[in-house]
Parts: structure tokens; sequence; C-alpha cells
């Protein structure tokens, strides 16, 4: 007989689908979007509803494995479980005694988003060891820096408001590719009479299906920002009570916005000021309006203070106070989870009686071939392909092919990443193990067993560092943690969202709303201020509300611009997850596209599915021309990303980021980023 089970998708996708899998005599025959949960209402995205493809891929990693060639070439051994653990464990010891426990740097991101494989065992472990912190800055650190900024907080409008809007601005925000669990919402409203716009240098699926489309050029977000503030508060369009009650600043905004005319903006954003001057009226009188926000926004050199000027549109319209108003950029700071008893960040002061140095993973490349006192002696990569996904691959590959870098990395495929390592180990997926989700993209704690055996020989995350902590001898308790009680640990905080949410509710009930409301009643978290700041108002600060274009941009470096005069997005594929994918040749097909205009490909003699070369002073990457209207003249665009080692040149287009960082948080500029375009010798 088939049976019902219940999971989690743990992709890093905002939506965090609640799954139904059907079982026959162990094997899964079928997955599906949880029908019942509000927010996944039954259907998946198109690469996890063929998710049991990877999950039963010949491809598989299966046994640990020991590297037998040249670093980066791919070839191992088979070897046992407990030679893999003890060749570890030796040279993690090595390391430490000769370079000090800091030249040992973890190296993870969200290959999960489950909270204990992404971030429970290993955080202990690494903590414990004494090992260098890593900041995990690779998505959303500029974009949580300027949200904070904004409101205080990291979350917003909850999804299933969307339906009672009637303007919808995806502002940076490739909904059906990335979030397409909001579209029923926003479909919904529509059939009510909104409109939804949509504010992107890339005209993409999301863009095509929208009323109205603005081509903005990539990193002039802020100019655009000021430019509708010109107007809202030139014509008296804002909010004058919400803005009296609840924010500050406002004398200094408008000071400050006087100067920023459309028609300056338009100069920038390469958005003609009339439609400029429209959006504005539209955005300000228009109830209830909400802007999808999402991260492409803050991918470029000002991110930060991008996110956080758009951020600010809601308190100035007012539109917080209404259902289906505001914004959403994440919601994941409404969990209140006790992390701090999950990761136990206190076990560094056993292991070296301070916090250990901070390594930003948006700069692997520099700090494994410069950094210094002490360098990085050995890696451990696990929920994460850093050859693939790190900006300024170059020197990544540089780094990781270092013969005296000893580099563990835990797949569940072989991918560029693992073909550098000297140990492998193979890890379980998210059907096969146990964990907690909290959700950037709404407002359900879910909680997955696990709903299929482990194949082969392989482990979880959160297994394999309880047996590493053996293994070095930790004897601290919580190495001896179960998955429940690290689970039990998370939910136990006083926090009332998640008051009464249990673990033997989540077994029972899968998904929980937090105790946002009263009764399942709207969440309006700012209707009344209540901002997270000290003082629980919003704060204009427009005084740092400035603009200077991207290094990196058509405004910026006039040399480079002359060198390198296309900017370059590398957004994300509709049909993959970063580099996750990467073993299909569908995702492999797409990801391996430069989207350019007819203006650009003419002028080099580019046609459509021409092999072209896309280079700058970083590096080069082969990709096949698609000459169409997704982008405007001046901007190319490289859906993002495929595994380097299926080019023919081994590499993608992170050979050509940048990895100079934001203006705050220490955030990637992967969408500031000038190359040239040349058709390649065939
Ligand atoms: N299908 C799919 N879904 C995914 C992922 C995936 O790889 N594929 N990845 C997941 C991850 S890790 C994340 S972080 C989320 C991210 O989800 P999103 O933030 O939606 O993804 P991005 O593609 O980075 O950026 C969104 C849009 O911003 C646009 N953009 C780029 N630069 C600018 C700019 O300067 N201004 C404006 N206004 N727009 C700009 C891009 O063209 C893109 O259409 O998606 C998750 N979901
Ligand atoms: N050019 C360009 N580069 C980008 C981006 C972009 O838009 N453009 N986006 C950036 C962003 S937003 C992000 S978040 C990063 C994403 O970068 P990563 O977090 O590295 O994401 P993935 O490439 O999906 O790689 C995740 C890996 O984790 C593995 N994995 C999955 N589950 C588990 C598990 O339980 N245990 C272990 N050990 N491994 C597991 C998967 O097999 C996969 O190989 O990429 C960044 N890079
Ligand atoms: S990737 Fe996102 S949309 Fe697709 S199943 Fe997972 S959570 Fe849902
Ligand atoms: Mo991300």
């Amino acid at each position: 007989m088939p049976e019902i089970r219940h999971s989690v998708c743990a992709l890093d996708c905002p939506d965090c689908c609640s799954l139904v899998l059907t079982v026959q005599d162990g094997r899964a025959t079928r997955l599906r979007g949880n029908p019942e949960h509000p927010v996944t209402r039954g259907f998946l995205c198109g690469k996890v509803a063929q998710y049991l493809e990877r999950e039963y891929h010949p491809e598989r990693l299966l046994y640990p494995q020991r590297r037998v060639g040249a670093k980066g070439a791919g070839r191992f051994e088979r070897i046992g479980w407990s030679c893999a653990l003890d060749t570890i464990a030796e040279r993690l010891r090595a390391v430490a005694e000769e370079f000090g426990s800091e030249a040992i740097l973890p190296y993870s991101y969200a290959g999960t988003m489950g909270l204990l494989n992404g971030g429970g065992m290993d955080r202990r472990f690494f903590h414990r060891m004494g090992a260098s912190r890593l900041d995990r800055t690779i998505c959303s650190s500029a974009g949580g820096v300027g949200l904070t900024q904004a409101l205080g907080v990291r979350y917003g409008t909850e999804p299933e408001q969307f339906r009672h809007s009637k303007l919808i601005l995806a502002w940076g925000a490739n909904i059906l590719g990335t979030n397409v669990h909001l579209w029923p919402f926003v479909m919904e409203a529509r059939r009510n009479g909104a409109k939804l716009y949509t504010i992107d240098p890339n005209r993409n699926r999301t863009g095509a299906a929208s009323d109205k489309h603005f081509f903005i050029n990539p990193g002039s977000d802020i100019a655009l920002a000021l430019a509708m503030m010109h107007v809202i508060v030139g014509e008296g369009l804002h909010d004058a009570d919400y803005v009296e009650r609840y924010t500050d600043g406002f004398t200094g905004l408008r000071e400050r916005v006087r100067a920023w005319t459309p028609a300056r903006a338009a100069e920038l954003t390469g958005i003609a000021a009339d439609e400029i001057v429209q959006l504005a009226r539209e955005y300000a009188t228009t109830r209830p309006a909400a802007i999808r926000l999402n991260y492409g926004v803050q991918r470029s050199e000002r991110g930060a203070t991008s996110v956080r000027a758009i951020a600010l549109l809601p308190a100035l319209a007012g539109s917080w106070k209404d259902v289906g108003g505001g914004l959403q950029l994440s919601t994941s700071q409404a969990f209140h989870l006790n992390r701090a008893g999950l990761e136990r960040a206190d076990l560094q002061q056993v292991a070296l009686g301070r916090e250990a140095r901070m390594v930003n993973m948006s700069l692997l490349g520099q700090a494994l071939t410069t950094l210094d006192n002490p360098p990085v002696k050995a890696l451990v990569v696990y929920n994460s392909n850093p050859a693939a996904i790190a900006p300024n691959q170059n020197a990544v590959l540089r780094g990781l092919r270092r013969e005296d870098l000893f580099t563990v990395v835990l797949e569940q495929f072989q991918t560029d990443t693992a073909d550098c390592a000297d140990i492998v180990l193979p890890v379980t997926t998210f059907l096969e193990h146990t964990d907690l989700y909290l959700a950037y993209g709404h407002y359900y704690l879910q909680m997955a067993r696990a709903a299929l055996a482990a194949p082969g020989e392989t482990k979880s995350n959160v297994e394999i560092f309880r047996l590493l902590a053996g293994r070095m001898g930790f004897d601290d308790a919580c190495f001896a943690d179960s998955d429940d009680q690290m689970m039990r640990t998370l939910l136990d905080s006083p926090h009332p969202f998640l008051k009464d949410i249990t673990l033997e509710r989540l077994d029972r009930e899968h998904s929980v709303r937090l105790n946002i409301s009263e009764d399942g009643a709207p969440f309006l978290p700012f209707a009344e201020g209540n901002f997270g700041t000290p003082d629980g108002r919003c704060h204009f600060d427009a005084e740092t509300l400035d603009y200077q274009p991207p290094v990196e941009s058509r405004h910026g470096d006039a040399a480079l611009k002359s060198k390198y005069p296309l900017e370059l997005i590398s957004p994300k594929n509709d049909d993959s997850m970063n580099s996750t994918f990467g073993h299909r040749n569908s995702v492999d097909l797409a990801t391996a596209t430069l989207h350019l205009s007819g203006a650009d490909a003419e002028a080099r003699d580019i046609r459509n599915a021409d092999q072209v070369r896309v280079y700058n002073d970083r590096g080069a990457c082969l990709l096949t021309a698609s000459v169409d209207e997704r982008v405007r003249p001046g901007v190319v665009c490289a859906p993002a990303v495929r595994w380097g080692k299926r080019a023919a040149d081994k590499r993608n287009i992170n050979a050509l980021t940048s990895d100079r960082i934001t203006d705050f948080g220490g955030g990637p500029t992967f969408y500031s980023c000038l190359v040239q375009v040349e058709r390649s010798g065939d």
C-alpha cells in the first residue's frame, strides 16, 4: 500500500513549500505540494516538481572518497567512513597545532535551509574547534542591513495579503521564477482589478506577464526611489498623518528629495521622466499598494542603501496601514528561534578564550590566496558550491587548487568544488533527514522528519559533525544532542510569536503559523508604527540617502567603461536553484546563455545562437548568444549559474563577477559588473 509522508522543501527559496510524498515499498513514487498549506496550495515549482530525478539520480554520491589525482581533476577512490573521519580529524588537528585553529575555515551557505543541517551541529563543532568564523554574506546581507536601517527589523507584508492589493510593484523581484507561490495571490488581486508593475533591467517571465515593465539601469534604484519621493512629497501625496505619528526626519527628507527631479533620475535610471511621475502618483494614490522587493536590487555596489530607499516608500505613503499594503523583502526575522542555543558561540571561549576571526565568504578567493596570520590551511565545505557560485572565480579556483590546502567537501553530487576536495563525504537530501524550517517568504514554521531512508552510506551534516566532534575528543554535552533535543532548544524562546509552538504540535501539524496576530487576522506589523527601532519610528535619515553610481556601471568609472562597455547582470535562472541542478541538461543550456539586445549584437556581428566570449580584467567565459528583447542596449544578462565543469573553458559567469563588496553588509556585487562581448572564433 502506498503511504503518504510529509516533508518540507529545503531549497534556498522564500516559499519554503510543504510537501506530500507518496512512498511505496520504501521508494518515493510521487512528490507534490501540500494542498492544505495556505501558501504552497498544492503546487510546486518546475525544478522541485522533478526532485525525485535528483533524489534517485545515478550520480548521487553514496560513499566517502579520497582524492587520488591532481587537485581539481576530480579523480577519487572509495574509502570507509572510519578512515575518512580519522583522516579529517588528524589533518585538522595538525593544522591547528602548526598554524593555530583559525587556519581552519568552514564554508557553507543554503544548500539546505534546514536549521539543524544548515547551522546547528556544524556551528557547535567549529566554535569548539576555534576555527575562523564565516561571515555568511553571499546572498542577502546588504539587503538585510538596508531593510533593518529602514524598518528596524527584517519582516513585512504576508504573502497572503497580496490578494487584497490594487497595485503591486515587483521591484527587482522575479516572482514567477524565484517566488512562484506569491503568484496566485498576485493573480487573485489582478482579477479584482489590481495592476502589476515590474522594475527590472531584465524583462523576465514576470516582466513579460506584468501590466507595465520599467527597464531600469542596473544599480540605479536609489535614484528612482528618490525621484518618486520628490513627486510624492512635492505634490503632497504622502500620508501626512502617518508620517507625523510614526516616522522621523521628514523635514530632512523633503529637503533631500527636492533636487531629485524626475528628469535627473531619468538620466540615471533610463526610465523616462513622465513615467517616473506617473509611477509615483499611482503608487501614492492607489490603496492598498504593496511592494515585493527581492534581493536582485541589493547585489550592486550601493545595494544596502538601494533597499533602504525603497523600503522607506511605504512609510511615506502610509501603506503599512492597509491590508494588502506595505512591503515584503523577507519574513525571516519574525521566527525568533533560540539560535544562540543551537549554535553555541560560547564554545569559542573554551577553544580560544575569545571570538575567532571572521572571514567574509564573498571574498573567498582573497581569503584562500592572500590571507595571512594565519593563512587558511584547511577548508570544510558543506551546503555550498563555491567553485561555481562565489565571485571572482579565477581567484577562488586558484585557492581551491593550492596543494597545501586540505579540503573536505560534504556533498550530494560531484560538483566543481567536490572536484577540488581531498576528502568527499556523501550526504543525505532533505527527504532523508529531520529538520526544522523557518521561511523567508511566509510566516509558517515547519518541521519534517526523514521521509526516506538514507541511500548507500550517506549521512546528514548533523550526524557527520557529531561524529567529527567525537573524533576530536570534544566531550561537551551538546555534541551528544539528538535532532529532537536540538529542535527543542530552537523552540525554547520567550518570544510571543512562538508561544505554544512545540515539537509535539509540529509533529502533528507539520506547519504552524507564528502567533503574529489574533485568530489568524491579517498581520499589520507597522500599521501603528512599532518599527523595530529604539523609538519605534521609521527614520528617513535622509542625510545619508545619497546616490552614487556603481563604479562598474555606465555612469561609473569612465576608463573602465570605455574598455568594458556592457553592464552584466547574472540573475537567477527560472528553472534551477543557484548551481544545485547543474547536472540537468536543460539547466545547463539555460545557464550557458547570454541575453543581449539586437543593437549590441549587431555592433559585434553576433547572431542568435553564436558562441560568444564575455570578458573583463578578471576573466572570461564562453556562452551562447540569445539576441532578444530581454535587455536593453548596454545591458547583458546571463542566468546563473552553471557547473563550470560542463563548459568547454571550465568557467561560468562568476569568472567575470567582482569581489568588490556592497556599501553595507559586506555583500557581493554580482550585478555591478562591466564586460565586453565578442563573437568567439569558429
Ligand atoms: N528559480 C530559482 N529560484 C530561486 C533561486 C534560483 O537560483 N532559481 N535562488 C534562490 C535564492 S538563493 C535567492 S537569494 C532568491 C533571490 O530571488 P530574487 O531576488 O528574485 O532573484 P534575483 O534573480 O537575484 O533578482 C531578482 C531580479 O532583480 C533583477 N535585478 C538585477 N539587478 C537589478 C537592479 O539593479 N535593479 C533592479 N530593480 N532589479 C535588478 C534581476 O534581473 C532579477 O530579475 O531566489 C531563490 N529562488
Ligand atoms: N553570478 C551569480 N552568482 C551567484 C548568484 C547570482 O545571482 N549570480 N547568487 C548568489 C546567491 S543569492 C546565493 S544564495 C549563492 C548560493 O550558493 P550556494 O549556497 O553554494 O548554492 P548552490 O549552488 O545551490 O549549492 C548548494 C550545494 O549544497 C548541496 N546540498 C544540498 N543539501 C545539502 C545538505 O543537506 N548537506 C550538504 N552538505 N550539502 C547539501 C547541493 O548539492 C549543492 O551543491 O550563490 C550566489 N552566486
Ligand atoms: S524551490 Fe521554492 S517553490 Fe520550489 S518547491 Fe522548493 S520552496 Fe517551493
Ligand atoms: Mo540567495
